[in-house]
C-alpha cells in the first residue's frame, strides 16, 4: 500500500501514535546535524519526515539524506503529536521508499524562494503546478467547475457535448482557426452557440456545456486565449431577464462554494473572498454612457449611440459601479442590436437595441448572454443585415422552421471567472497548458 492517508487527512488529535503510509515529493531536506527532517508533499499539502540521529537507524538516516529534492518517495511511519510541525504533526518514519528519483539541478524552483517569470513557469509547466499556490488555482478551478455542474443539475439542464470541428463561424468570420479536415476546410468552433440553440427545437429545454472554444485572437493581453473553456447554458420558454437570474445564481453559489471547501487553498494564495449579494445591478447601454460622458471626465471623446465600450471605458466604469455599490459584478443590458451577433433578439418595443446582456466584472466582461431570436424571418434578416450569408446557416436555420420555442442563453469564460475571483494577474495562470500567439507546447 503506497498511500493511506493525503497529508491533510492526518489528525493529530485522533491520529497520534497511528501507523501511516504517505507518498509524494521530497519538497526539502534539511540536516541539522543531530536532527534531520524530509518535508514531503503532496496535493494537498506538506508533512515532517523527523529523524532524530541518536534514535534512528543509521541506514534508513543515510538512505533519506541521500535523496534529491523532488523526487518521489513513499513513507511507512508512526503519527505523533508536534505543535511546532506543519499541521500539527510529523512522522517518525520506519521505512523510506525512494520510488523514482529527480534529476538534478531542477528546472525551476519549486519551494517559493526563487521568484519566476510566467514564461519560465509556463515551460515547466508540470514542475510549477507543483508550487502550492498553482496547485490551489486549479484545486480551485475544480471546484469551480463542480459546484457549476451542481447547479445546472440541480436547476433541471443536462449536459451536453457539441462538435468542436464546424462547417462555418459562429460568431463572425474573423477570427477563426482553420483547419484541414480531409479534402475540405473546416473550423474550430469559436463557441456552441449555433448547436445549443438547436437542441432547444429538439426540445432539451435546458442545456449546458463546459467545453473549450477556439479563438484566433491576434492579440497578445492579460485576459486573452486562443483557446479556453466556455461555460454555456440555453434555456427554452425564458428570455434574458430569466437567464440573468441563473447566471447571477451561479456566480453567487460558485463563489459560496469556494469559499466554504476551499478554504485552505485560499488561504495559500491570499484571497479574502467576498461573496457577491443578489441581485446584481443592472445598468441599461445608454445609462453606461451617460455616466461615462457626464460623470467619468478621463474619457474625454463624447461616446454615442452604438459605440462599443472600450478597454479603458469598460474598467472606469467597473470602479464607477464598485465605488457606488462596493460590487464587483454587474450587468449591462440593452445593448445596441448592431454591437450584438445576429442571434440576439431585437427589443419589441425598440428594435435598434437588443434583448441581451454583458456580466461584468469591475476588471473585465465575465460573460454575454441573450434572449434569441427564435422566429425564422426575424433570424435571416439578421444574419443578412451582419452582412453574412444565410445558405451557409442553413443547418442551423432549419430547425427554426419546424417549431423552435423562445429561448436564450449565455456563455461565461471559465478562466476569466477563476482569474477575477482570484485576483490572479494573467489569464494564463487559470489554465494547465495554456494556448496563445506564441505558446503551442507543452
Ligand atoms: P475589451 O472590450 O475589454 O477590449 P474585447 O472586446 O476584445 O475586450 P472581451 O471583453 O475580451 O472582448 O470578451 C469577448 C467579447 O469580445 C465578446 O463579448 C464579444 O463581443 C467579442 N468577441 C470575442 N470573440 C468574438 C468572436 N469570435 N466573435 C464575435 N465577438 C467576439
Ligand atoms: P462571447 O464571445 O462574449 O459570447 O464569449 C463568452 C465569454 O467567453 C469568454 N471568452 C474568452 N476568454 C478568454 N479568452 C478569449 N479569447 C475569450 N473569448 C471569450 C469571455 C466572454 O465573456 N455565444 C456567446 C455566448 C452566448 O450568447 O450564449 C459568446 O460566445 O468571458
Amino acid at each position: 500500500n503506497l498511500r493511506t492517508h493525503f497529508v491533510s487527512e492526518i489528525n493529530p488529535a485522533t491520529d497520534d501514535g497511528k501507523t501511516v503510509v504517505l507518498s509524494g515529493w521530497v519538497h526539502e531536506i534539511r540536516d541539522l546535524g543531530g536532527i534531520c527532517f524530509i518535508v514531503l508533499r503532496d496535493r494537498s499539502g506538506r508533512a515532517q519526515i523527523t529523524m532524530v540521529k541518536k534514535k534512528t537507524d543509521a541506514q534508513l538516516l543515510d538512505d533519506a539524506k541521500r535523496q534529491s529534492r523532488e523526487s518521489v518517495i513513499s513513507v511507512v511511519g508512526t503519527v505523533k503529536a508536534e505543535a511546532k510541525a506543519p499541521n500539527g504533526y510529523e512522522i517518525i518514519p520506519t521505512t523510506i521508499t525512494l520510488i523514482n528519483e529527480a534529476a538534478s539541478p531542477l528546472p525551476m524552483d519549486t519551494t517559493g524562494k526563487v521568484d519566476a517569470e510566467l514564461d519560465t513557469r509556463l515551460d515547466n509547466r508540470f514542475i510549477d503546478l507543483r508550487r502550492e499556490e498553482s496547485t490551489a488555482v486549479f484545486l480551485i478551478r475544480s471546484q469551480v467547475q463542480k459546484s457549476i455542474r451542481e447547479f445546472l443539475y440541480e436547476n433541471k439542464f443536462m449536459e451536453t457535448c457539441t462538435p468542436k470541428i464546424v462547417a462555418a463561424a459562429t460568431e463572425g468570420g474573423t477570427d477563426l482557426f482553420p483547419i484541414s479536415y480531409f479534402d475540405r476546410e473546416a473550423f474550430l468552433n469559436q463557441s456552441p452557440q449555433l448547436f445549443k440553440q438547436m437542441l432547444m427545437s429538439s426540445g432539451f429545454d435546458r442545456v449546458f456545456e463546459i467545453g473549450p472554444i477556439f479563438r484566433a485572437e491576434e492579440h497578445d493581453t492579460r485576459k486573452h486565449l486562443n483557446e479556453a473553456t466556455s461555460i454555456d447554458i440555453e434555456m427554452s420558454f425564458a428570455d434574458h431577464e430569466d437567464v440573468m437570474e441563473i447566471l447571477e445564481e451561479m456566480i453567487v453559489r460558485v463563489y459560496t462554494d469556494v469559499a466554504e471547501k476551499c478554504a485552505k487553498s485560499l488561504e495559500v494564495l491570499g484571497v479574502d473572498l467576498k461573496i457577491p449579494a443578489l441581485p446584481f445591478k443592472k445598468y441599461e447601454y445608454e445609462e453606461v454612457l451617460d455616466i461615462i460622458n457626464n460623470e467619468i471626465p478621463e474619457i474625454e471623446t463624447k461616446m454615442v449611440f452604438g459605440d462599443d465600450i472600450g478597454t479603458q471605458a469598460e474598467h472606469l466604469f467597473g470602479e464607477y459601479v464598485f465605488n457606488k455599490t462596493g460590487e464587483s459584478h454587474y450587468f449591462i443590458t440593452a445593448w445596441p442590436t448592431k454591437t450584438k451577433p445576429f442571434y440576439a433578439m431585437p427589443n419589441a418595443e425598440r428594435p435598434e437595441i437588443s434583448n441581451s446582456f454583458d456580466m461584468m466584472h469591475r476588471t473585465m466582461e465575465l460573460s454575454s448572454g441573450a434572449q434569441r431570436a427564435h422566429l425564422y424571418d426575424v433570424l435571416c434578416d439578421q444574419i443578412r443585415a451582419k452582412g453574412l450569408n444565410v445558405d451557409s446557416f442553413e443547418f442551423y436555420l432549419k430547425p427554426f422552421q419546424f417549431g423552435m420555442p423562445p429561448h436564450g442563453g449565455f456563455g461565461v469564460g471559465c478562466e476569466r471567472l477563476v482569474m477575477t475571483m482570484l485576483e490572479l494577474d494573467n489569464v494564463r495562470e487559470a489554465v494547465l497548458f495554456p494556448r496563445d500567439r506564441r505558446r503551442l507546447s507543452p
